[in-house]
């Protein structure tokens, strides 16, 4: 598969997971998850969502962008939990912490079209992202839309990598496979995506 794509399933076991679910408990309890909107049309996303992290993803009518604070409650995003600043640590390298933690939050049906992650300054940093609770079907393809992808599952414990040349693959969920795992009580599947946004040596 492409250059700078890692995926490592089985990277957290069942005690590390359990660990995590309690912290985005925690982020939402401060940061409630919502359902944001697509630039333009305005229909609500499948997937709701929230952050924690100086810099919170979001997205409404007026388009996608990086904020300080909650759309709906305005108050500052949570910050990111320890543990996964050490897992960005030792899987990125990166010179700098990330300023971004998106949580997603998959119920039954709910999927995530191809896309890019491109509203970041700092592309030299990978994403790093974890798979918690149902597995998914994630897609995966190159630099451009429309080229050929490929399919990988995504079960719980999962630890994904995009860096290198797979920085900018267009990639999604195709849908989730609900009710095969047990970690998240309610089920549906939990994806955190670890972001650094802005470039850390360079000052706007
Ligand atoms: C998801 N993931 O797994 C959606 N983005 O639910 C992403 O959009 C993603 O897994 C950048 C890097 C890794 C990812
Ligand atoms: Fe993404």
């Amino acid at each position: 598969m492409m250059n700078g794509l890692r995926i490592l399933p089985g990277y957290l076991d069942l005690t590390a997971q359990q660990a995590l679910v309690k912290e985005i408990r925690r982020i939402a309890t401060v940061a409630p998850l919502y359902r944001p909107r697509m630039q333009g049309s305005g229909r609500p996303f499948s997937v709701q969502m929230t952050n924690a992290g100086p810099l919170g993803w979001v997205s409404d009518e007026s388009g996608y962008r990086y904020q300080p604070h909650h759309p709906v409650t305005g108050q500052p995003w949570p910050p990111i939990p320890e543990p996964l600043l050490a897992l960005w640590r030792s899987l990125t390298r990166y010179p700098a912490e990330p300023e971004c933690c998106l949580v997603n939050y998959y119920g039954q049906g709910a999927r995530m079209g191809l896309h890019q992650d491109r509203d970041e300054e700092a592309r030299d940093a990978p994403v790093l992202s974890v798979s918690l609770g149902d597995s998914a079907v994630f897609r995966v393809g190159g630099p451009e839309r429309g080229g050929k992808t490929t399919s990988v599952k995504l079960d719980s414990g999962t630890v994904l990598v995009l860096g290198g040349a797979a920085r900018m693959a267009f990639h999604g969920i195709d849908r989730i496979l609900f009710g095969s795992s047990r970690l998240l009580p309610k089920g549906g599947r939990i994806n955190l995506t670890l972001r650094r946004v802005t470039h850390p040596f360079l000052a706007d």
